[in-house]
């Protein structure tokens, strides 16, 4: 049996080199080789904890893949095949992370606003908030401020978590909190995203935002509860 460091570490390359599985032939030097996909699968066989394979692979995977694209070592094709690739191992992972649906708290509609198509952090953050026991709508990506609000309404939910990764669609999250908070204003809403900081949020009128999914979920759970400012 693989020691899960190293299992972790294969896992954290193929995210950094977009190799999604052993039939992919991309990369062309990885050829033949085991990718997310399987690495995932057999890691969670293994006994590698499921939350560990998120923390310790894929994100600082994804995060080598930030870096590499801003000093220009690698281009859009490159980081759309690691996005495959995390795909691909988030999936295994999902069925860990629900909590049986035994009590449901509410309901969270989530989605990336318009004009943005990133939505790895948003399946993370949706991921965590099905294990902590409230049901997801997920909208997807690019999703405009009218889809926000009919959903609210069609599926009565008590809040809305928005994520963006771009500096210029961050800017429409104001748009959404104003649509949804007009119609419904005790309807919580959290915003996230590597751009969005607690001074934004509280300039645009949201509930709160967290840096990640365990902070998103507390952050959650508090202001339902009552203590809003988070
Ligand atoms: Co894009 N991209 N991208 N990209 N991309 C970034 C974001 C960028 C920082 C890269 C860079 O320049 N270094 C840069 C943004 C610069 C800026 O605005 N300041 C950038 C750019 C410029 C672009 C394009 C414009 C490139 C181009 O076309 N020239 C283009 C825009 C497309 C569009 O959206 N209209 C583009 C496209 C893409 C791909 C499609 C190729 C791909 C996305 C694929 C996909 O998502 N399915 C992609 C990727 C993968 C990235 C990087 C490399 C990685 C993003 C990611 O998945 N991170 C990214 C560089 C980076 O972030 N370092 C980059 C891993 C993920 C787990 O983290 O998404 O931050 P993150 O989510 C975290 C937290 O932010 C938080 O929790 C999550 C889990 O820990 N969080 C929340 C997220 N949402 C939350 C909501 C919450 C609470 C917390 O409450 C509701």
């Amino acid at each position: 049996m693989r020691h899960s460091e190293d299992f972790l570490e294969q896992i954290a390359l193929c995210i950094e080199r977009g190799k999604v599985d052993s039939a992919a032939a991309f990369p062309p030097d990885l050829a033949g080789r085991e990718g997310s996909d399987e690495l995932a699968l057999r890691a969670l066989q293994a006994g590698v904890p499921p939350a560990d394979i998120l923390s310790r692979a894929l994100v600082p995977g994804m995060e080598r893949v930030g870096r590499k694209f801003r000093d220009g070592e690698l281009f859009l094709p490159d980081i759309l095949m690691s996005a495959r690739a995390m795909t691909a191992a988030l999936e295994h992972l999902e069925p860990h992370f629900l909590s049986g649906g035994v009590r449901r708290k509410g309901r969270v509609v989530l989605g990336t606003v318009e004009g943005d198509i990133h939505d790895i952090g948003k399946k993370i953050i949706a991921l965590f908030l099905q294990g902590a026991g409230w049901e997801v709508v997920d909208l997807g990506v690019d999703v405009p401020a009218g889809k926000f609000l009919e959903a609210v309404a069609a599926h009565g939910a008590r809040a809305v978590g928005l994520s963006a990764l771009l500096t210029t669609t961050m800017a429409r999250m104001e748009g959404v909190v104003r649509t949804v908070k007009a119609a419904h204003p005790d309807v919580l809403i959290l915003v996230g995203g590597a751009p969005v900081t607690a001074e934004f949020a509280a300039r645009i009128g949201a509930d709160g935002t967290a840096p990640d999914p365990g902070g998103a979920v507390e952050l959650l759970e508090k202001a339902a509860a009552g203590g809003r400012e988070a």
